[in-house]
């Protein structure tokens, strides 16, 4: 397959915009960064060593563009989006290291689909993927710009309308699984830092005509199958799974953090998996924002995130981009927690509104994206380092702590009994209060 002409890939696809600068908290330079300083050092690590942001190819560069469930007619045109060629997707190469130079985003993640034409046989489709990758490699080595994480999308082509792991039918899992399979050897290839299992169709529509049971064994089969394909080939990414609760299916299996984490367990994957967590599904599982992240980090399964926000009015999985500093405080709060987010990162899931069609609005969603979460991650670091939240916690708890037999309890040594006889000598519990309302003021001084 030939090289873009020489010409295209020495032309610059955003002539208008340069290198992205820091201009400081009082600029209304929508086109520079107001919080995200990247070499900056907060709390023992570079902002984007805590931050490790990451551009997602699908929704930037040839993903839906604009169209919505009531539309599939794209409202955001690119001049690099010719046709379905060969070309263009080598083009496509060119345009997202130009954006990941001038935006100064230090990794990218991509589905197998997104940069490389599926032709007409799986056959195709690898050699194809061999072509781009050695661009994506040589961009990698040129730009210093890293593959945060690469996936197999298992959800779009007709095939996968019933799942591709718990399919119905053989040749349908056979094909996720070899799609699979080149994505890990494409992964190492580019030196993926993690690898994203999110289920796409992993689900049913109706239990009518679903052998739950068996569909869930098939892809623990199939994650242990992934599993040993990449130690076999000594590929060292951290595999994460992402939960999402509704779309497309109406019942998904990977239905929030602790659900996949359970499963995971089940399975003996426990040491093998982490999990991707996306905001905007943990608010469709119904739970808040931040829910799964805190639950999957207190659980030690806090791989990566897929840092995005939906719209509570709409009700579907949006991807917009973060830009509620209180919702980007509370969860760079828990990376900061946990000591960082290494080897994952935030990679943006998300789009421009279909009503945001300026080329300019992918550098200025991105921006804000970056901005919002290095603000939460300077508050959460202020937060963390006064530690008047913490003094509040170990309040609420410190009856554990002072409580001879509550350690007992907390190494699995006391028995019913003993706890008992205690209860009996002890006079009514005296209870302190919870102070949400002292906390939720506390928490708005660091945004
Ligand atoms: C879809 C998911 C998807 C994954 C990667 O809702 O968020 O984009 O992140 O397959
Ligand atoms: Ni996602
Ligand atoms: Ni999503």
């Amino acid at each position: 397959m030939a090289e873009p002409s020489a010409k295209k890939a020495r032309s610059e696809f955003f002539p208008s915009i340069s290198k992205i600068q820091f201009e400081g908290p009082q600029s209304i330079n929508p086109l520079a960064f107001k919080y995200y300083q990247p070499d900056e050092v907060i709390m023992g690590k570079k902002m984007r060593d805590w931050c490790r942001f990451a551009v997602s190819w699908w929704h930037t560069f040839n993903g839906q563009m604009g169209t919505d469930p009531f539309s599939n007619v794209k409202t955001h045109l690119r001049p690099w989006d010719v046709d379905g060629s060969m070309d263009t997707f080598l083009t496509r190469v060119d345009v997202a290291f130009e954006f990941f130079t001038k935006l100064g985003v230090d990794y990218y993640c991509f589905h197998d689909v997104d940069v490389a034409p599926q032709g007409s046989s799986l056959q195709e489709f690898q050699s194809n993927l061999d072509v781009i990758s050695d661009k994506l490699l040589s961009k990698q080595k040129e730009t210093g710009v890293k593959l945060l994480w690469a996936t197999q999308n298992l959800f779009s082509h007709p095939r996968y309308k019933d799942g591709a792991a718990t399919s119905p039918n053989f040749d349908s899992f056979a094909y996720g699984c070899a799609q699979t399979k080149k994505m890990l050897d494409v992964g190492k290839k580019l030196d993926a830092d993690t690898h994203v299992f999110w289920g796409g169709r992993e689900g049913f529509a109706t239990a009518l005509n679903t052998k739950v049971k068996s569909e869930l064994d098939h892809m623990a089969t199939f994650l242990k199958m992934a599993v040993a394909y990449k130690k076999k080939i000594g590929f060292k990414a951290q595999f994460t799974i992402e939960p999402k609760a509704r779309e497309p299916t109406a019942h998904q299996y990977d239905y929030d953090a602790q659900t996949v984490i359970g499963f995971l367990y089940q399975h003996g994957l426990e040491n093998e998996f982490k999990v991707n967590i996306e905001p905007n599904h943990t608010t469709l599982a119904g739970h808040d924002y931040e829910h799964d992240l805190r639950m999957a980090s207190a659980l030690g399964m806090l791989g990566s995130i897929d840092c995005n926000a939906g719209q509570p009015y709409l009700g579907w999985d949006t991807d917009e981009f973060p830009s509620d500093p209180r919702k980007c405080l509370l969860s760079m709060l828990i990376v900061v927690e946990q000591g960082g987010i290494a080897p994952g990162g935030n990679n943006f899931d998300c789009k421009l509104r279909r009503e945001s069609t300026d080329i300019e609005d992918m550098f200025i969603a991105h921006i804000g994206g970056m901005d919002c979460l290095a603000r939460g991650l300077i508050g959460a670091c202020k937060l963390v380092q006064e530690g008047l939240m913490k003094k509040a916690l170990e309040a609420r708890y410190s009856s554990w702590s002072t409580t001879a037999l509550a350690k007992k309890v907390e190494d699995g040594k006391a028995s019913l009994e003993e706890i008992e006889a205690y209860a009996l000598k002890t006079s009514e519990p005296k209870t302190s209060s919870g102070k949400q309302e002292y906390l939720e003021q506390l928490i708005n001084r660091y945004i």
